[in-house]
């Protein structure tokens, strides 16, 4: 008997029921709610499920598939969709929509009647017809329905809509069939929806991203290079990485309007006439300097004004200019020796600055029309070209002559104007009565370093000669310098002079009313002789004592150094972290006087100076070791025991130097042990001590039963409460606060660098200060040289090589998110590259899921670029203290100062499988027994396992949910509420 007949829907609920509201970043492959015709879906056998097609109020079919066969045993009844092509998908989602009714409330069907439906797919790269072999079909999942409806719900018009979505993937072939089992259920299918999620369109920063499928596995992203808008150009490769759940994340790069074109509203949109853009960037359109224009639109650069230029380094913001008008008020000042040209500047420098003048001198005969340029017989001083100074002083002028003038003013356009220059025009007599020159200037006699000259003096000078000025000059060398003498008399012996060399020579008066010209130049020569040995073997002499002098300078300073240094070493072997008493003198870093510090082991003269005062000597008949437990750069790592005469045997690490290493690899190795001997912290790796003196070498440490804490947590994903997880972290930051007190920076920590024991204590290990970094896989070069593990490593540690204390607190940060995401890489698959790009970009990890806010802030607050405003270890871990005494505190809710804070209470297992969208689970969790929230608080990793949560990804979300909860109704219960 069927009770297909009986099950009917009411057309308006359901109507309601099927709108949905727009999933962008989902791609529909099958809506059996939008589609107009038949289905053509196919049952077997034929009476098993019922296909319906009714019309909503809208005049659009609603299909419906029905079977009811409740009454009878042995139910099996197939209904198979059409093939749906996958497209791009590599892992699809099925929707499912149906009522389900209950047993109990239909009479004498026990034992026949179910309450579930089974959901398959099979991928084929073609549709094959009607074919339908079952076994060929993979089984998604066992269907419940949350809600189930009474015959009494029916006379009420109430009926109970499910929803269940599965996700089924990877596919690998074209496309699939969905089938349907009935096994004796009364279920009514409403509709079915696949979909597969992508990451949409999307534009950001003026660069376009394609739609893009995720990848299946959930914790991996794809990173995808967008493309620059139209107008627009790359300034650094944008990208995006787009996530399992369709959302894009981390933008980096990005692209700017072109030249011409700036950014309105997402897109580069051309500059107006009369405005322009000359640069590619972030910059708006600017309007037109002054003095040019731009008729059309997307102008790099407006036009200049006719008479009006842009000199070749002019940049086009500035205004178009044009050459000066000429200098003003030109005037002379004449002495006998000296004419002043000075004038006033341009009434228009033509709206520049680089003004300049140029002077031009003629001499002009009796006919004005008779002038010849005459620059070259003056001296201009400065010179007569591009003067920046509105004056100029001319020499050497002849005494009885007319000089002409023209003062040009210039600017950067003047060359490219083609009107004539203007210049201001002065004409100058020299004939104003000053002193005469001297007559010709005769050598009387040389020598090889002296040259004896005599002058007539001036016939008849106007004022009484004062003295003589005798200029001369090497004449190979006229433009380096010249020297001066002076002298009564007419004539002087010119001394210290080179011998067989050239010199020219002139000669000029002086009265009360200044200086006369020079005479013309005469050029003399001194004797060629060897006598002046003695002088040469003086300067000899000189260079002889100076170097003397000099090499017993070095050999004074030498012994200094040798001697200081000596005692600065004898010193320093002597110092011992714990007789540490000249300070001074240590090299390490000292933050307290009385604390115990760190001393660098590469400070020693002799490394095994180092070893002996650090670490014990261990016989190795001591040690027994029983198994290789994997292997370190130098050599195995085992693990055994080590005996010590009155104390209990325990269980070691020992790390081993392998054979045929050289001297320097011994010291590297041992250099580790040298370190650790210094530390002596619950939290800090325990050095029981070394194997020196025999063969093999040997560092023997305390025994970490539960290895590195990143690949610890990656095999116990989910297993812990938050106070658990917060506990380790806390211990780290205790090691790390002994480490920085004691002035030793770490430069490598991270998860793979801390051992956890059987208690779940963490400690630091993996000591050897630049050594670690060259033997960190992770480390990569920079391009500043030097190996450095990026993803952990602080920005300024980066760049240039800052480690302190404070780059140890942003890796410690790194660490925290490592642990809070149970041994996730951080920033996942990005290049180290662009890591370091996204963080200068000012980037963050995000908190990891299930991570209380309080933790993710100190994480913040570690990765805060300013490595002065991170916090110090010794604030971390009281930060951590009040965290593990409030447990509250870690549930991840925002915190809002000064309020109690409000807890959502869930009432069901339902309600809290709904809020944190695993409601597809609810069958399993109450099938398993788990109907209270208090039974859900107490479940594990294993338990959520066991009642069928297969996707890791819905295991972490549920356990960490739980781990919340597990507080909350701590919390509750603080309160006196019982839920
Ligand atoms: O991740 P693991 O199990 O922990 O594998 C590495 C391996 O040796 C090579 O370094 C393990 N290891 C290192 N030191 C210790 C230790 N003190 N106790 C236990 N395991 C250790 C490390």
């Amino acid at each position: 008997m069927s009770f297909g007949n009986r099950f009917f829907f009411v057309s308006l609920f359901l109507g309601t029921a099927l709108t949905r509201f727009c999933n962008c970043n989902q791609v529909v492959l099958l809506d059996t709610t939008s589609v107009l015709g038949e289905l053509g879906w196919k049952t077997y056998p034929i009476n098993g499920w019922d296909a319906i097609t009714e019309m909503d109020e809208h005049n659009r079919p609603i299909h419906t598939f029905q079977v009811c066969n409740v009454m009878e045993p042995n139910q099996n009844n197939w209904l198979r969709s059409n093939w749906i092509s996958r497209q791009a998908a590599q892992k699809v989602y099925v929707e499912l929509r149906f009522t389900l009714r209950d047993c109990n409330s239909i009479p004498w069907v026990s034992g026949t009647c179910k309450e579930t439906f089974n959901l398959f797919y099979h991928e084929t790269d073609e549709a094959h017809g009607v074919k339908f072999r079952p076994a060929q079909y993979t089984k998604i999942d066992t269907i419940a329905a949350d809600e189930s409806f009474t015959q009494m719900d029916l006379g009420d018009r109430i009926l109970k809509l499910n929803t269940e979505v599965r996700e089924v993937g990877p596919i690998n072939r074209k496309g699939f069939y969905l089938a349907f089992q009935d096994i004796g259920a009364c279920i009514a299918l409403v509709s079915v929806r696949v979909y597969y999620k992508k990451c949409p369109f999307t534009l950001r920063n003026l660069a376009s991203f394609p739609d893009t499928v995720p990848r299946v596995d959930s914790s991996s992203l794809v990173e995808v290079r967008g493309a620059c808008v139209d107008h627009a150009e790359e300034r650094d490769t944008p990208k995006l990485f787009c996530g399992a759940d369709g959302d894009w994340l981390v933008p980096l790069g990005r692209c700017v309007c072109s030249v011409g074109y700036e950014e309105i509203d997402g897109s580069c949109v051309a500059c107006r006439p009369g405005f322009y853009k000359a640069y590619a960037g972030n910059i708006k359109c600017s309007k037109c300097p002054p003095h040019s224009f731009s008729y059309g639109e997307a102008s790099a650069i407006c036009r200049c004004e006719k008479g009006f230029f842009r000199a070749e380094k002019d940049p086009p913001t500035m205004a178009c200019t044009r050459p000066p008008s000429r200098p003003r008020n030109l005037m002379f000042n004449l002495n006998d020796t000296c004419l002043l040209l000075e004038w006033s500047p341009p009434s228009d420098t033509g709206g520049r600055r680089d003004l300049t003048y140029n002077v031009q001198c003629k001499r002009c005969g009796p006919e004005p029309d008779h002038c010849q340029l005459c620059e070259d017989e003056l001296r201009f001083l400065p010179g007569p070209l591009g003067l920046t100074n509105a004056t100029v002083t001319v020499v050497d002028f002849s005494a009885h002559a007319n000089y002409t003038f023209e003062i040009e003013s210039l600017n950067g356009v003047s060359d490219m104007s083609s009107f004539p220059r203007q210049v201001a025009i002065i004409t100058v007599s020299t004939d104003q009565g000053g002193p005469s020159l001297v007559g010709a200037l005769k050598k009387d006699w040389a020598s090889p370093n002296s040259i004896a000259l005599s002058w007539q003096q001036p016939e008849q000078t106007a004022l009484p000669i004062i003295d003589y000025e005798v200029k001369y000059y090497e004449k190979e060398h006229e433009l380096l310098s010249y020297s001066s003498t002076r002298t009564k008399a007419p004539s002087v012996i010119v001394s210290g002079l080179k011998p067989a060399t050239w010199y020219v020579f002139s000669v000029r008066t002086r009265t009360a009313a200044g200086y006369s010209s020079y005479s013309p130049k005469y050029e003399y020569e001194t004797t060629g002789d060897s006598s002046n040995m003695a002088s040469d073997q003086g300067q000899v002499l000189v260079i002889v004592t100076a170097a003397v002098g000099g090499f017993t300078l070095l050999v004074i300073l030498t012994l200094f150094l040798l001697i200081t240094g000596s005692k600065l070493h004898k010193k320093q072997t002597a110092c011992t972290p714990l007789h540490c008493i000249d300070y001074s003198l240590c090299l390490s870093t000292v933050p307290f006087p009385g604390i115990k510090t760190y001393v660098d082991p590469d400070t020693y003269e002799d490394p095994t100076q180092a070893v002996h005062e650090f670490t014990k000597e261990i016989d190795p008949s001591r040690i027994r070791i029983e198994r290789v437990i994997g292997a370190g750069e130098f050599g195995e790592v085992c693990s055994g025991r080590l005996r010590t005469p009155g104390k209990k045997e325990i269980a070691v690490a020992i790390k081993t130097l392998k054979g045929g290493y050289v001297e320097r690899q011994r010291w590297d190795f041992l250099r580790e042990a040298s370190i650790m001997g210094q530390f002596d912290h619950p939290n800090i790796i325990r050095l029981e001590g070394v194997v020196t003196k025999s063969r093999p070498v040997m560092i023997v440490v305390e025994y970490m039963e539960n290895g590195s804490l990143d690949s610890f947590l990656r095999q116990h994903d989910g297993h812990f409460t938050v106070i658990q997880l917060v506990g380790m972290l806390r211990g780290i930051a205790s090691g790390m606060k002994y480490l920085s007190d004691m002035g030793y920076v770490h430069r490598d920590l991270a998860a793979r660098n801390i051992l956890v024991n059987s208690n779940l204590v963490c400690k630091v290990s993996d000591f050897g200060l630049s050594r670690v970094l060259e033997d960190d896989p992770e480390a990569a070069y920079t391009t500043t040289g030097g190996k450095i593990p990026i993803r952990w490593t602080a920005p300024e540690a980066i760049s240039y090589r800052k480690f302190s204390s404070a780059s140890d607190a942003w890796s410690y940060g790194i660490v925290m998110w490592e642990v809070m995401s149970y041994g996730e890489r951080p920033y996942w698959e990005m290049s180290n590259q662009d890591v370091i790009l996204s963080i200068e970009e000012g980037y963050r990890l995000p908190a990891p899921m299930g991570c209380p806010v309080a933790l993710h802030q100190l994480m913040l607050h570690c990765w805060q670029k300013e490595r002065n405003h991170r916090p110090k270890f010794t604030d971390i871990v009281s930060f951590l203290d009040k965290l593990i005494r409030n447990p509250s505190s870690l549930l991840p809710l925002p915190e809002s100062p000064g309020e109690e804070m409000d807890y959502p209470m869930f009432i069901s297992v339902g309600d809290w499988l709904d809020s944190i969208k695993m409601s597809q689970y609810k069958s399993n969790f109450m099938a398993a027994g788990y109907n209270t929230l208090d039974s859900v608080a107490r479940m594990s990793i294993e338990d959520v396992r066991r009642i069928g949560v297969e996707l890791i990804g819905h295991q972490r979300r549920i356990i960490s949910s739980i781990q919340t909860l597990h507080l909350q109704l701590l919390h509750e219960h603080e309160k006196g509420f019982h839920v």
